[in-house]
Formats: C-alpha cells, structure tokens, sequence
C-alpha cells in the first residue's frame, strides 16, 4: 500500500482518552508526524465542516466543536486515509457499537454528535484539512481552555 497522509482530530469530550486513541494510531502502524492541541474559533469550525452547512445538525456540530480543546494530528503510513476511518469506526454511535465493536467510535460515542474523532474521507479532504491546520503559519493562537465545557 501506498504511503499517505490524512488528518485527525481527537474532538471535544475525549480528552481522558487521548492517550488511548494516540496508542491505538500507532498499534495501526501509522505515525503521528505533527500534532497541535487547540480551540477552534466559531469561524474555524464552520469552514472547516462548511459541506454540512444547511444540514440539520450542523448548529450541534459547530457548537460541539468549540466546546472544548480538540487535538489536531497529521498522520502518515501505509493507506493512512482508509486506515484511520478504519479505525474510527462508523459515523453514528449505534451503528459503531454494531458494525466496529472495537472501533474509537463504539468505544467512545456519546452520540451522534459528540462522536469521538474525525478523520478525512479522501486524498483531496486529507489535502485540505492538512492545510487548514498545519498549513497557516502563526495559527494555533488559542491555548486550551475548558471553561466552556459542559462535561467537566
Ligand atoms: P464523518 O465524521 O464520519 O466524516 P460526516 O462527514 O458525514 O461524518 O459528518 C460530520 C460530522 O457531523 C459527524 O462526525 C457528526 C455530525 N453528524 C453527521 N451526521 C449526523 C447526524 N445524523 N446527526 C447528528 N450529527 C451528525
Ligand atoms: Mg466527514
């Protein structure tokens, strides 16, 4: 398999598993080459999912992903994009707990909004998401904070 690289990101109300999902990233015999903890702006979070926008729970999405600190990883290894997704598990938690029983999402689902992580679905989303987060030198202004969290 080819080597690629895809984009991670541990989501809000994980942050007791970080290490878990960073142990299960490398048991898949992928590297983490760069990785950032950070608050993504309202902006930021509505551009970064700007293919929901219009969609029902998109409201839920961008507040879910303000809400707390996330971390941003950069992955690199052998079908990295299909690989991680693989690892993810499927997007809606029951379906996870039924079809990925050890996936992070049947793990860690609260619902289907606080959903665990993320991964990129393509080479051209990987591509982005790379960008929007390793790619703007200077970004990362915002040092993590809980304050907003509902869950601690
Ligand atoms: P994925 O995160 O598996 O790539 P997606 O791109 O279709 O899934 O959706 C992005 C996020 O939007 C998803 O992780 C959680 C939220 N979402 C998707 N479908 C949802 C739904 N039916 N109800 C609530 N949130 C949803
Ligand atoms: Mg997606």
């Amino acid at each position: 398999a080819q080597s690629e690289k895809t984009l991670a990101l541990i989501k809000p109300g994980m942050y007791d598993h970080i290490g878990q999902v960073m142990t299960e990233i490398a048991r898949a015999g992928l590297k983490i080459i760069r990785l950032q903890m950070l608050v993504l702006s309202r902006e930021d979070a509505m551009e970064f999912y700007a293919e929901h926008q219009g969609k029902p729970f998109f409201d839920n999405l961008v507040e879910m992903m303000i809400s707390e600190p996330i971390v941003a990883m950069e992955l690199m290894g052998p079908s990295a994009i299909s690989a991680w997704r693989r690892l993810m598990g499927p997007t809606e938690k029951d379906r996870a707990r039924m079809e990925a029983p050890n996936s992070i999402r049947a793990k860690f689902a609260r619902n289907n909004t606080y959903n665990a992580v993320h991964g990129s679905d393509s080479p051209a989303s990987a591509e982005r998401e790379i960008a929007f987060f390793f790619g703007r030198p200077g970004y990362f202004p915002t040092t993590a904070t809980f304050e907003k969290s509902s869950l601690v």
